[in-house]
């Protein structure tokens, strides 16, 4: 028999008119699903319609798999713990360029899709920066056509749901696939087996060589599921592969028939955990026996397929660097380092030199943050427990690493000890940054001033050592979602000004510049700004009973809830406005909205309490005839990337206001100024970037810089001091204290506020005054609307660099080498 090839079974390029597209949905309606259209709810039209989608992208998928192979191109592996990529719906079908014909279809058959594509859940399989810009980057890699995989988890919980009671967070189990998921596509034959615990043992293999054979005492199968990532306009589809967890027995049969049902389960229920829920840990300490498993379940799995892949088109591994790059997404995978070289050596027969040497050619690591708390590190005797066999592996690797540095005689015994993959210092633990560090050959940043940190600060004494090894890659965020799916409006101006080649050049936005002065593009720039605040303020009474006003500024932070963002800053400042009002009523006030919007990590006691004293300054605020709806204060639960599609284009004012030094970069900034938001910062992160390409002019900065912080701590900073110096902060922070926000609980807030005197870790104090005259600058500058607008419209021209695209043609180019 002649067995068609995939080629055969693709019908003739498909059309992508209507009338077409509603024959295939009925169809997908009818074989599929097994629905009439008659009885079909709206969650049934939206499988239809995905699965027509999900067909045609996979007709361009097999062409890339192909084309790939074909022109021996090297390939690139994303391990990222986290991937927050949202709805995939309208993304795909704007991508591959069916968005408008599906619409009318749809339509044509008395679905409409905006109605639909609400339905899509949000899939939150990541925290914040770091998981949405592992998102942003598989559409980049598959846009500029770098054929790549991005491997992580398919966990069956993603990002709680964030509820309020009574102000307070409230975490609930989030569902994505309660519906199923009709984007993914199980793959059985990818499966793998992953070891935990046991032992060590060694085998004599002849010419006085050992070989090391680790014997796991639990083992749990690995099974891949992929999801399909178009670019723009469709040309490459890479791979999304998840892992899920499964057990070898799934039931303990003799367990089972002894009457302990219960325990029959135990090793299945073991082995599902291990995908079960998403650690909800930004920039937070994550450290639990789970999260070790977890990296290393997803870390073994991809690399044993990444190396059965290799093996299917190459005789052995010494040409793994040439066809492949694997990137680390921060220390989250870095395990990887150790579970390769096992490979390599235990598995694959290469002497440690050679594992190692093909391990560093081919790893790259990114860091995301200098916070000490958030850099991994594991108990020895936990490791030890977990992975035996790579606790040895660690030791002989730190072993060649110290002695390379002893035998450049530059570096003090301090300083190799702070090289050490041990940290010996108390309990020991495994320095997971310096494995990934020196398993790497390229090591970078997120912004340029968060590289430059990491040379002075956590990597000091590596970088003395490998001084080549650490670079910056400017964070980017894809424009396709972030400009032209959320802001519909706006990508009809910007295209009826200055065509379409933006679409595949943002940097071609520099267009717009011209327009900047223009009133009467000015005054349909602002028109779509008030459109997007109109939906904001519809979004924010359905869901939460507040009326905002559009004409009033819309000034929005939104991201994680922590100390270093400083949500707290704002907050207190928006408290001194409102003292302000209050006591100077005839002044000619500037009617703004303060709007919030992020999760704080469970475990994060005062992320929660800054969650909750917004709540309780927002009702006191909204509340009070005396403010004539001049200020008032929102927080929008459950930020997520749907969220934030809404949010985002709505804002007028942009906060990104971290203590200087301790935001890596940031991405939310980028998205905000690219729709057209005014920026108040410090020189933060990818703020100092964002100022060299919008202008000095177009961006508020405001209070100390890195450098500063620095000197300022360094030098006994006395918090108490500031506070009473300043009348505008003192008075708010009684305000606080004194119960205004919290009537009948006076001691709700003392963790924050005593936290403020007595070391106000984060600054808030030494940046209030200049934080505050910044925003009566901001103020100043909306009362002359033909001023804002010139500079708002020159941020959206002005903020093309900072696409994905660009950050991931540098790291081709620089990193991958692909
Ligand atoms: O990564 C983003 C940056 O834009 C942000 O500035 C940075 O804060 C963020 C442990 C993290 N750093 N570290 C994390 C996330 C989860 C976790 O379990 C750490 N996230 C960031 C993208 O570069």
């Amino acid at each position: 028999m002649n067995i068609p090839s995939s080629e055969t079974l693709t019908p003739a390029p498909r059309t992508s008119d209507p009338e077409q597209l509603a024959t295939e949905i009925l169809e997908r309606l009818k074989y599929r699903i097994g629905k009439d259209p008659k009885v079909a709810k709206p969650h049934d039209w939206l499988t239809a319609a995905i699965l027509v989608a999900r067909d045609r992208v996979t007709d361009n998928w097999m062409d890339s798999t192909k084309r790939t192979y074909a022109e021996g191109r090297k390939r690139v592996y994303y391990l990222s713990l986290e991937f927050l990529i949202g709805r995939l719906m309208r993304d795909t079908m704007t991508n591959i360029g069916i968005m408008d014909s599906m619409r009318i279809a749809l339509a044509s058959l008395g679905v409409d899709i905006d109605v639909i594509a609400e339905l899509e859940p949000d899939a939150a399989l990541g925290n914040g920066g770091l998981g949405r810009l592992a998102a942003c980057f598989m559409e980049s890699m598959a846009t500029v056509d770098v054929p790549a995989y991005g491997y992580g988890i398919r966990y069956v919980h993603g990002l709680f749901r964030q509820q309020m009671s009574d102000g307070w967070q409230v975490e609930l189990p989030e569902n994505w696939l309660a519906h199923g998921n009709p984007w993914e596509f199980e793959r059985r034959e990818s499966s793998y087996e992953i070891g935990f615990g046991g032992s060590v043992d060694t085998v004599d293999v002849g010419d006085e060589a050992i070989r090391y054979v680790w014997k796991p005492a639990e083992r749990v199968i690995a099974t891949a599921y992929d999801t399909p990532v178009a670019g723009w306009r469709g040309q490459r589809v890479n791979t999304l592969r998840l892992w899920t967890a499964a057990p070898i027995d799934p039931i303990l049969l003799d367990a089972f028939n002894a009457g302990d049902h219960i325990g029959a389960l135990r090793e299945s229920n073991k082995a599902e955990s291990l995908a079960r829920v998403l650690y909800p840990a930004d920039a937070t300490p994550a450290g639990q026996e789970l999260r070790l498993r977890q990296e290393f379940f997803f870390s073994s799995a991809s690399l044993q397929d990444i190396l059965r892949r290799h093996l299917q088109q190459f005789p052995d591994f010494t040409s793994l660097p040439d066809a492949v790059a694997i990137q680390l997404n921060d220390t989250h995978p870095a395990v990887a380092v150790a579970e390769l070289i096992r490979l390599l050596m235990d598995v694959h027969g290469l002497d440690i030199e050679q594992a190692w040497s093909i391990a560093r050619a081919t790893f790259s690591y990114t860091n995301h943050t200098l916070l000490p708390e958030a850099l991994e590190s594991w108990p020895v005797p936990l490791f030890e427990r977990l992975l035996p066999r790579h606790m040895q592996i660690v030791y002989a690797i730190n072993a060649m690493i110290l002695m390379e540095a002893r035998r450049q005689k530059t570096h003090t015994d301090q300083q190799i000890r702070s090289i050490s993959l041990i940290d010996e210092g108390g309990e020991r633990r495994v320095r997971m940054g310096n494995l990934a560090f020196v398993g790497s050959h390229s090591i970078n940043g997120v912004s340029a001033l968060h590289t430059e940190l990491m040379k002075e600060t956590v990597f000091a004494d590596l970088h003395r050592l490998y001084p080549d090894r650490i670079n910056n890659k400017t964070n980017g965020i894809t424009p396709r979602r972030w400009l032209m799916q959320c802001n519909p409006g706006l990508l009809s101006l910007i295209r009826e000004a200055i065509g379409d080649k933006f679409m595949d050049d943002t940097e071609a936005l520099k267009d717009l510049e011209t327009f900047a002065t223009d009133s009467s593009f000015q005054e349909k720039f602002a028109a779509v700004k008030r459109q997007n605040k109109v939906r904001l303020a519809k979004l924010v009474r359905e869901r939460m009973g507040v009326r905002i006003d559009p004409s009033s500024m819309f000034d929005i932070q939104t991201k994680r809830i922590h100390e270093y963002k400083r949500q707290l800053l704002n907050i207190i400042e928006a408290i001194s406005l409102y003292d302000q009002m209050r006591s100077r009523p005839e002044l000619d006030w500037v009617p703004r909205v303060k709007v919030f919007s992020g999760k704080a990590a469970p475990s994060y006691h005062n992320a929660k309490l800054i969650i909750k004293l917004a709540n309780d300054v927002a009702r006191v605020i909204n509340n009070d005839p005396a403010v004539r709806g001049l200020l008032k204060v929102v927080f929008v639960p459950n930020y997520n990337v749907s969220l934030a599609e809404v949010i985002i284009p709505a804002a007028d004012l942009s906060e990104q206001i971290s203590t200087a030094g301790m935001e890596a970069s940031g991405t939310g900034n980028m998205k905000f100024g690219l729709n057209g938001a005014l920026t108040i910062g410090t020189l933060d992160g990818a703020n100092v970037e964002m100022r060299d390409h919008v202008g000095a002019d177009n961006i508020m900065i405001f209070g100390m810089t890195a450098e500063e912080v620095a000197k300022v701590r360094a030098d006994t900073y006395n918090p108490r001091a500031i506070i009473e110096g300043s009348k505008e902060l003192q008075q708010a922070l009684s305000a606080i204290a004194s119960g205004v926000f919290s009537p009948g609980d006076t001691g709700r807030f003392a963790d924050l506020v005593d936290g403020l005197y007595s070391h106000d870790w984060f600054m808030v104090a030494a940046d209030f005054d200049a934080y505050a005259k910044a925003q009566r600058e901001v103020d100043a500058l909306w009362t002359d609307q033909p001023a804002w607008y010139n500079k708002t419209i020159l941020n959206t021209a002005r903020m093309g660099w900072f696409s994905s695209d660009r950050t991931i043609r540098q790291y081709a180019r620089e990193i991958w080498r692909a």
